[in-house]
């Protein structure tokens, strides 16, 4: 059964590839590849663009200009000079580099691949004989190496591992291919079974790992990954290292295995759940399967705010207590809603259960979103739903962890539409595009072509004749719908949010789904103390916000009630096109998406407004 997430929201009243061929497959569902993706449509486009031509430019810039980040190579290929900056800063190089090879996938642009390559000669130059890559220790002490586990040694390997898939699998290039595989290969030398012990303090290398195995089929690298997970929960990182050991903040209070509630720091832990499940699925391990539904009950019932941010707390960037979602001191690390994106695509794959997928949409669309301008060169890491009007995007952070996450995020969502199974296509975002991909010796290729978020009518064109069932997602806030084939109303059967079309599809056959997307007034849980006698305002998959640019006098007077009544529009010259809402109440109330805040005039913002329920 469906539930209603609008009445809900996330901590809300809600309730509502690779495989292994030795055993069948707990994952039920691969993803397709944002490169077999052709993103066509006036929302995401747009911004594909302004990623290709600012995000990526403001990234390169501050990496190689306003910081020392590339120096920092520079001087370690050399051995002389000083390391500047933070001790985890390569990784943001990596992550940059990783959104350079997704752009260059769909995009060639051979002036990139040029400074791409020219990066990775410095990489590999600064890489040590034995295999070790990391510019803060060699710079200030290789002796000191692998001995403090939070030092962020395997989540910069585990970066630049995923950039060197990336870059791999988008040039065919493999000279970054091989500087991962030698920086794997000396960690599984000094770590592992009747090696030493190690505790990453910051995930990323297991979910990192798997994708080497992914490219290489070494099966030590998924080994390496499993043997890490494994790794936690036992007093390792307290024993081993030098330096605080947190056990909670690190997800170290026990085997992951054996984990039932989110703790500690938001993004570390999502790329645990990330790499849990990666690992799980190619070892069928339905222990960690089990242990991750039931951090995800406690990460979307009782930790997630409204807009699909988690991690409320700026003290550890994570988590406090259950229903502690703060408003204007809300942390919601950007990273952490990307992360959402990332763990909850895995999780949708195992079962082909649609809820994750509308946390997915929740937090891409809002969380996630948020983090950049609209101009592409300005970025949130802290992503508050209450703002008194002085908190604002910056060009970059001294921890630029978030801007270097959104310019690999950005390129590569085209990887959230569709999934596959041996029988079906599963349509999961609708987002225009036209996409070409093969189930086994089926050849699909699909075309769709819809204005959403902005309204709720999706036509998905079969361009080739196929004989596989057709799965298309319906939104959990989506109430009433309707869907055509050919024009004709059909009723389907839902499975898991999906409504199942059955058909030998020729060329040409054209699918309509449309969904009402009324203004929806969302009540949090009743536990969330911040928004007691609050309501939000969501519309299809986005959030709302008031802002003070639009609503300029009273701010703190302005009222839902339940005699409000919403009116839309959409103003295509506000903040680069966007539905508005209105509210009739006692004083009209504007409302704009949430991710297109702070983009005007500095001034007061909220999404949770007073609610006057005896009206
Ligand atoms: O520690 C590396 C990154 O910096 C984390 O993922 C972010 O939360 C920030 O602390
Ligand atoms: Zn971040």
């Amino acid at each position: 059964m469906k539930i209603n997430l609008l009445l809900a929201a996330s901590c809300f009243l809600l309730f509502s590839g690779a495989t292994n061929n030795r055993k069948p497959s707990v994952k039920m569902i691969d993803p397709v590849d944002f490169s077999h993706v052709k993103i066509t449509d006036n929302f995401w486009g747009p911004r594909l663009k302004s990623h290709a031509t600012t995000t990526l430019a403001v990234c390169i810039d501050q990496i190689e200009n306003q910081t020392g980040r590339i120096q920092n190579f520079e001087n370690a290929a050399k051995g002389e000079g000083k390391h500047s900056g933070i001790f985890y800063d390569d990784s943001d190089v990596y992550k940059a580099l990783e959104g350079i090879a997704y752009t260059l996938k769909n995009n060639p642009d051979p002036e990139l691949e040029k400074k791409a390559d020219e990066w990775i000669d410095k990489f590999a130059a600064a890489q040590q004989p034995d295999g070790y890559i990391n510019t803060f220790y060699t710079l200030t002490g290789l002796d000191k190496r692998w001995r403090n586990m939070d030092k962020h040694e395997m989540y910069c390997a585990g970066h630049m591992t995923e950039a060197a898939v990336a870059y791999y699998q988008a040039t065919g290039k493999h000279k970054l291919l091989d500087v991962a595989i030698r920086m794997a290969d000396h960690m599984i030398n000094i770590f592992g079974p009747g090696k030493r012990d190690w505790v990453p303090g910051h995930e990323e290398i297991e979910l990192a790992l798997v994708k080497l195995y992914g490219v290489t089929k070494d099966e030590r690298y998924l080994n390496f990954a499993n043997w890490l997970l494994e790794e936690r929960g036992h007093g390792h990182g307290t024993k081993g290292g030098e330096g605080d050991w947190n056990i909670a903040y690190y997800q170290d209070d026990k085997p992951v295995r054996e984990m039932t509630d989110i703790a500690g720091h938001a993004v570390r832990a999502m790329y645990l759940y990330c790499g849990m499940a990666d690992v799980a699925a190619l070892k069928n391990d339905t222990g960690y399967i089990s242990a991750l539904n039931r951090l995800w009950d406690d990460v979307v019932l009782r930790n997630m705010y409204v807009t699909g941010g988690i991690g409320s707390s700026h003290h550890n960037e994570g988590f406090t207590e259950d229903y502690d979602l703060p408003n204007y001191d809300a942390y919601c690390e950007t990273c952490a809603s990307v992360g959402m994106v990332y763990w909850n695509s895995r999780m949708n794959q195992f079962t082909g259960d649609s809820k994750y997928v509308d946390v997915l949409e929740r937090s891409m669309y809002n969380g996630a979103l948020a983090g950049i301008s609209l101009s592409g060169d300005r970025f949130f890491y802290v992503n508050p739903l209450a703002s008194k009007g002085k908190h604002h995007r910056k060009a970059w952070y001294g921890t630029a962890c978030c801007p270097s996450q959104i310019s690999r995020f950005i390129p590569s969502i085209g990887n959230y539409i569709y999934g596959t199974s041996a029988d079906a296509v599963w349509v999961n975002l609708y987002i225009g595009n036209t996409s070409e991909f093969n189930i086994g010796k089926t050849l699909v290729k699909l075309q769709q072509e819809t204005d959403y978020p902005w309204n709720g009518t999706v036509k998905l064109t079969v361009q080739s004749p196929m004989k596989k069932e057709i799965r298309l997602r319906i939104p959990g806030w989506c109430k009433s719908y309707k869907i055509t084939v050919n024009g004709v109303k059909k009723s389907t059967a839902i499975e898991k949010g999906y409504a199942v079309l059955q058909k030998k599809w020729k060329a040409g056959d054209e699918i309509t789904l449309t969904m009402d997307m009324p203004v929806e007034v969302v009540a949090a849980d009743p536990r969330v103390k911040e928004d007691v006698g609050k309501r939000a305002i969501q519309r299809g998959p986005l959030v709302y916000c008031a802002e003070q640019a639009d609503n300029a006098n009273d701010f703190d007077k302005l009222t839902l009630s339940a005699a409000t009544r919403f009116t839309t529009d959409f103003n295509p010259s506000l903040l680069n096109g966007v539905m508005t809402i209105k509210a009739g109440a006692d004083k009209e109330i504007m409302f704009i998406p949430y991710y297109s805040w702070d983009n005007r005039d500095a001034g007061e913002m909220k999404v949770w407004m007073d609610y006057n329920s005896a009206k």
